[in-house]
């Protein structure tokens, strides 16, 4: 059951520069909110999503502010929230890459769990001078590895494969913590893989369309990956942003699994990319232990029962759907680099 009036609230959002930010920011300006979003410096910008959604949104972009900020700078953070005085917070920000996790662990550790921490203690406190509800982005990822334990619901141990699956996990507690020991709204949102044209460039989906779409007007010439038997749960972005909102506007906080409850080999995927382009992956894909993890999530596959019947929430996108537009943006953009391409080789 939904307990919210939407129209005049204020959100916070760290993460609001990548994937997910970008959706959920869209969401919540065309739900009529003021967003507010944490943006970290960075040598290069980094917010090209964001710059998007304001040309495609003008009318609204006097809505969505932002500040800079850090996960790993705790005081900061809770600055910035007590000034903004947000309703609900979504905790998006993290160094998401699991891969790249097994090279900066700490790091990884900082910015995934005492970063979740940090938002947790600002909400505490300003819990006390207005009501406040949490969203932490939590992952499949920390269910790891336990044969059979296929598929997945809030009930499955978890069993991390990778730093970054720890740190979650050790978010994903801390979230349980405050809410029983704190009273606080806090839910977990135990997201399954999530693709979009707006996907960062070296998950491995946007890797592949990404590099199906050039190969296809010869502007590259192979794909070099890793572990291609991996199977996992995919789903569009797009519909999983309205569950992290659905989980913040019920009566009672909890914790859910989002998933479509179909899973994927990575060569599944390559196979629908390439095919599409009248390619055969095999003769441009190479495998390099690079790309390979010191430990492998084998399979995830989502079973999303509570969140349909608590939320009413299901997945509105198929797989070969996502496959579909994540292919046409991609082979817009090849075709795009390579008339600009064209036209610089002009006399
Ligand atoms: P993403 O595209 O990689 O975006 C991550 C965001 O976190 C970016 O805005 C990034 O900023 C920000 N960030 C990184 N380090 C930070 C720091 N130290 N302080 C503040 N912000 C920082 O990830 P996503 O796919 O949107 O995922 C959103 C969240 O959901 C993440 O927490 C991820 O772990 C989790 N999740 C994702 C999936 C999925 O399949 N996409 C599934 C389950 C859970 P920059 O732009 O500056 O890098
Ligand atoms: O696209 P991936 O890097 O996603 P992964 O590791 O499943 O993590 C994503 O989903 C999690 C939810 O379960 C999120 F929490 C996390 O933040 C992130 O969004 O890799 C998917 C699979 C893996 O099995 C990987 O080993 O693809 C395999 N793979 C094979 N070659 C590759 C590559 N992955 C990447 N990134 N790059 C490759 O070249």
């Amino acid at each position: 059951m939904l307990c919210s009036n939407t129209s005049s609230k204020t959100a916070l959002l760290t993460g609001i520069t990548g994937q997910d930010g970008y959706y959920l920011t869209r969401l919540l300006l065309q739900r009529g909110y003021n967003v507010h979003g944490i943006v970290r410096r960075s040598s290069a910008m980094n917010r090209h999503r964001i710059d998007h959604l304001r040309e495609q949104m003008q009318a609204a972009a006097n809505r969505l502010h932002l500040h800079y900020g850090d996960l790993t700078d705790g005081i900061g953070l809770m600055e910035k929230i007590l000034e903004v005085q947000p309703d609900e917070i979504y905790n998006l920000g993290a160094q998401s890459h699991v891969r790249v996790s097994f090279d900066t662990p700490h790091y990884t550790e900082q910015v995934n769990s005492a970063g979740a921490l940090s938002v947790l203690e600002s909400a505490r406190v300003l819990q006390k001078q207005k009501p406040v509800r949490v969203y932490q982005a939590s992952t499949s990822e920390m269910f790891g590895g336990i044969p059979g334990s296929s598929p997945q619901s809030e009930l499955t141990p978890f069993h991390p494969q990778s730093p970054y699956g720890c740190a979650k996990v050790a978010a994903f507690q801390h979230t349980v913590n405050y809410r029983e020991a704190h009273d606080l709204f806090v839910c977990n949102g135990i997201l399954f893989n999530h693709e979009s044209p707006y996907r960062g460039e070296t998950f491995v989906t946007r890797k592949i369309t990404l590099a199906a779409a050039r190969i296809k007007e010869g502007l590259q010439d192979e794909l070099v990956l890793g572990n291609v038997d991996a199977k996992r749960d995919w789903g569009f972005a797009g519909d999983y942003v309205e569950a992290m909102w659905l989980m913040l506007q019920q009566e009672q906080p909890d914790d859910f699994v989002i998933a479509t409850g179909e899973t994927h080999s990575v060569q599944e995927f390559l196979e629908i990319a390439f095919n599409s382009f009248g390619l055969d992956w095999r003769e441009y894909t190479q495998q390099n232990p690079k790309h390979f993890r010191p430990a492998e999530v084998e399979i995830l596959c989502g079973d999303a029962t509570k969140a349909r019947e608590k939320l009413g929430w299901e997945p509105k996108t198929s797989f070969e759907e996502l496959v579909r537009i994540m292919l046409e943006h991609d082979h817009e953009l090849a075709k795009r680099e390579k008339w600009g391409e064209e036209l610089a080789e002009r006399p």
